[in-house]
Order: C-alpha cells, then sequence, then structure tokens
C-alpha cells in the first residue's frame, strides 16, 4: 500500500493484561507474545519486524490475501460517506446490492440473505430460522436440531449445542434441549492418507435414519454440518456423503443447512461447497471470506420457499423477530461488494483451484516425516495429524506452530493436528516454502 510502512503500524503495548484473549492460554502467551504488526499480501509483519508467511489465511478468512487495495479503498470511502446506518425499519443502498450480487453465486432457489456479523450469529439465525419456519406452517413440533460430532459452528449457544466439540461444551452448562449428534466421518484406519475424498463412510449418513427413527422425524426441524469440517482437523466428506443426507433430510421434510464459514468464497476452488460436492441444502451459513476477514460479517441464505413462508402474515407485521444493530452493516457491505470484485476480476477461485494437485503432493510429500499418522487435504485445505507425546496431547502440535512462527511461517493447530489454508492467491513457491518449513521443523524436533 503506497505510503504504509507496516513496521511502524504499532509498537509492542507496555500492559499485555487486561485483553482477555479468545481462544488462547492467556497466561502462556502473555509470557512470550507472537504479535502481529502488519500484513500485504501473503505476508505478516511481527512485531521484530519479520516477514511472517500467512499458512493460513489468518483465521481461514484472508481469502484474496492481505492489504488489497480495492477493498482497503472501499472501506475508507464507505466509512467516510455513510458510517452507519440502520436495517432497522429503515434502509440503506448497500445490504441490497450485496444480497443481490451474492445470491447469483448460489444454487437453485436459494434467493435471499439474512446479514450478521460473524459465522456464529449465521449460524444462530439459520437455526432460529428453521424452527421458525416450521412452526410458521403449522409444524412448529418440529424443533429438533441435529448437527454432528466434531462440528464447530461458532461458539453461540445454539452452535455449541450443535457443534460438537467437548471442550467449546462442557463449560457452559445444559445448552440448547432438544439436539443431538450425527457420528463423524473420520475413522483413520480406513482413511489415512486419503487425497481428497475418502471412499469409505458415505453410510455413515444413514444414522440421521436412525435418529428420525430414535425421534420421529415430525420432532426434526433441521441437520447442520459442516461440508468440510475445519476447526476439528479437516475432516473431509467421504464421497456421496452429503448426497445421502440430502436425500434422508428431503425424504423427511427436514432442512438441510450448510455451514460454509470455511468452505465458502472459494476454499474448494468454487465459490461454495455446495457447487464442489453439487448438493444443494436449504440454508448457508458463510462469513469470514465474505469480506476477505477486513470487518466482520456474516450471512445465512435461504431457499426461496422458506423466505415466501414467512411472507404470508399482514404486511404491516415483522415477519422475523430477529436481526442485529449491524445486519447490513455499511462499511462490511462495502467490504464484501469489493471483495467480490477482487475475486471476480482476478478470477481467484478458479486460480486457485489450478494449484490443487500441486499443494496435495506438497501436502503429501510429508507423509514419512517422523511422528505424521495422516495427511489429508481439499481445496486448498491440508491437514498433517501428528501422533501425540505420550501424556502430553497437544504438545507437539503446539511446538511445531512456535517454532514455524519463529521461522517466518503461520500455521494452526488443533489437538495435535496442524491445518493449513492460505490465500487463494499462494503459487508455488509459497506452498514449498509451507511444506518445506513444517517439513524442516517436523525432522528437527524429532
Ligand atoms: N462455523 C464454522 C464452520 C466455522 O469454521 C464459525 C462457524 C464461527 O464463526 P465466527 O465468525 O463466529 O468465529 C466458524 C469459525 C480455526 C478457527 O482455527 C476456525 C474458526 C474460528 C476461529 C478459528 O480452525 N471458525
Amino acid at each position: 500500500m503506497a505510503g504504509y510502512d507496516p513496521l511502524h503500524a504499532t509498537s509492542m503495548p507496555n500492559n499485555l493484561d487486561a485483553f482477555f484473549m479468545p481462544f488462547t492460554a492467556n497466561r502462556q502467551f502473555k509470557k512470550a507474545p507472537r504479535m502481529l504488526v502488519g500484513a500485504q499480501d501473503m505476508h505478516y509483519v511481527a512485531a521484530d519486524g519479520r516477514k511472517v508467511l500467512d499458512g493460513t489465511a489468518g483465521l481461514w478468512c484472508v481469502n484474496a490475501g492481505h492489504g488489497r487495495e480495492p477493498i482497503v479503498k472501499a472501506v475508507q470511502d464507505q466509512v467516510a460517506r455513510l458510517d452507519y446506518a440502520p436495517n432497522f425499519q429503515m434502509g440503506h443502498p448497500l445490504p441490497f446490492e450485496l444480497a443481490a450480487r451474492l445470491t447469483t453465486m448460489m444454487p437453485g432457489d436459494i434467493d435471499h440473505v439474512f446479514f450478521s456479523n460473524s459465522g456464529s450469529e449465521a449460524v444462530d439465525t439459520a437455526l432460529k430460522m428453521a424452527i421458525a419456519y416450521h412452526r410458521a406452517r403449522g409444524e412448529g413440533h418440529r424443533t429438533r436440531l441435529i448437527g454432528r460430532e466434531r462440528g464447530y459452528h461458532g461458539v453461540g449457544f445454539g452452535g455449541i449445542s450443535v457443534g460438537g466439540i467437548s471442550g467449546n461444551r462442557k463449560q457452559f452448562g445444559a445448552l440448547l434441549p432438544g439436539v443431538d449428534h450425527l457420528p463423524h466421518t473420520y475413522d483413520r484406519d480406513r482413511q489415512a492418507f486419503t487425497r481428497g475424498q475418502p471412499e469409505w463412510g458415505a453410510h455413515l449418513a444413514d444414522e440421521l435414519e436412525r435418529l428420525c427413527a430414535l425421534h420421529d422425524p415430525s420432532t426434526i426441524a433441521a441437520v447442520i454440518v459442516e461440508p468440510v469440517a475445519g476447526s476439528t482437523g479437516v475432516l473431509v466428506p467421504p464421497r456421496g456423503y452429503l448426497k445421502r443426507l440430502r436425500e434422508i433430510c428431503t425424504k423427511h421434510g427436514i432442512l438441510l443447512i450448510f455451514d460454509e464459514v470455511i468452505t465458502g468464497f472459494g476454499r474448494l476452488g468454487k465459490g461454495f461447497a455446495t457447487e464442489y460436492f453439487d448438493v444443494i441444502p436449504d440454508m448457508i451459513t458463510c462469513a469470514k471470506g465474505i469480506t476477505n476477514g477486513t470487518i466482520p460479517m456474516g450471512a445465512t441464505f435461504l431457499r426461496k420457499g422458506i423466505y415466501d413462508t414467512f411472507m404470508n402474515g399482514p404486511e404491516n407485521m415483522i415477519e422475523l423477530f430477529h436481526g442485529y444493530t449491524y445486519s447490513g452493516h455499511p462499511v462490511a457491505c462495502a467490504a464484501a461488494l469489493a471483495t467480490l470484485d477482487v475475486y471476480a476480476e482476478e478470477d481467484l477461485f478458479a486460480r486457485s483451484a489450478a494449484l490443487h494437485g500441486y499443494w496435495e503432493d506438497a501436502a503429501h510429500s510429508l507423509k514419512d516425516h517422523p511422528h505424521v499418522i495422516d495427511v489429508r487435504n481439499l481445496g486448498l485445505i491440508a491437514a498433517v495429524e501428528l501422533a501425540p507425546l505420550a501424556g502430553k496431547p497437544t504438545a507437539r502440535a503446539y511446538d511445531a506452530f512456535v517454532k514455524c512462527f519463529e521461522r517466518g511461517l503461520l500455521i494452526r493447530y488443533t489437538a495435535d493436528i496442524i491445518a493449513l489454508s492460505p490465500p487463494l492467491i499462494a503459487g508455488k513457491a509459497h506452498i514449498d516454502e509451507i511444506f518445506g518449513t513444517l517439513g524442516d521443523v517436523l525432522k528437527e524436533a524429532a
């Protein structure tokens, strides 16, 4: 960016104590902080001036790379023109323009979208909408929500209830009632080192029939799954699994929600996973890449029939008692519109898809490295799973994470699984550097 020196973006704060950091070992971090003070394209700048290659697109969100001029400019212009305007019984042009544009990326009759500020809110919006939709059509008995083990749907009460991560649930009491879970689809014995989608596991979708038999389908409002589970360590859906889920939901009148917070906006080389897998859900949630991570925004897409069901009462009545102060925030909308322009003008989804084979080969080159017990990949996502250190789960991956950062590479880890998902502007040299650095770190740590 012209005239901008990321090294002087900010200096090291004197007091690290007051900020209660999210999903972080606060005391450990504050003893040895890893600070980022600037970013451009594929790189962060650390507080000591080192360039750090972004192997994770921030937190799976900076799909077009950092500091992209058209997005920065759109945000600057918009905040100066109209900083805020309410969307409750008022309006401003941008969310209408953005909604029209986004829905052209959707398959079938998914033609409406509700805005929020995060993936968590997009998910809670979808779950609430599902229950309200059934109620509006006289099936108020459909209240049950089905998630999946090892699913991540954000941190709202709805999201952690349908989510399948015990660590995210156990601190927070009874959660939502009437929730059940499908089994996750990962089986290392049958799937380890699969390139792309595993052949084994489509039958696990039939577990939904079992839950239908147990609860009676007339009590079930919706099923929510991530097409590719991201946060819990990249669980790629077995071939045919998502199609089978779709068929069972259709058979029983259950809404199918795809949580595309990670898979949306090009991560698999298509706009959304619905297109990649050729399976059309009833609702789609997204966030992150919608604004390239620059301004918080979430969105919940829905099919025409769902929207129309809400439009049946008197015209002067609010149809859905739901919304956020910042639903359709002008600056977020401006960021999203500029982001969509960058994706389209640079043909980023297709461009990154051309590198999927190279990415896959590079990831699987780590197969025989010390402690590697699985490598899996899809689109521009890869996971390298390490055998846990005896008695010290997560220590091995944390160690790799710190060592990579010291060598100028940002990776993510969850348990002992390292996850990689660079910006879609990554080139072959970046891919070589990501897996080269990680490979060296794994070899040296052995
Ligand atoms: N659904 C999915 C599928 C997600 O991946 C959310 C919902 C929640 O989004 P918000 O914007 O409320 O955080 C997510 C978020 C990681 C990581 O390291 C993943 C997420 C967030 C932070 C870290 O894997 N995913």
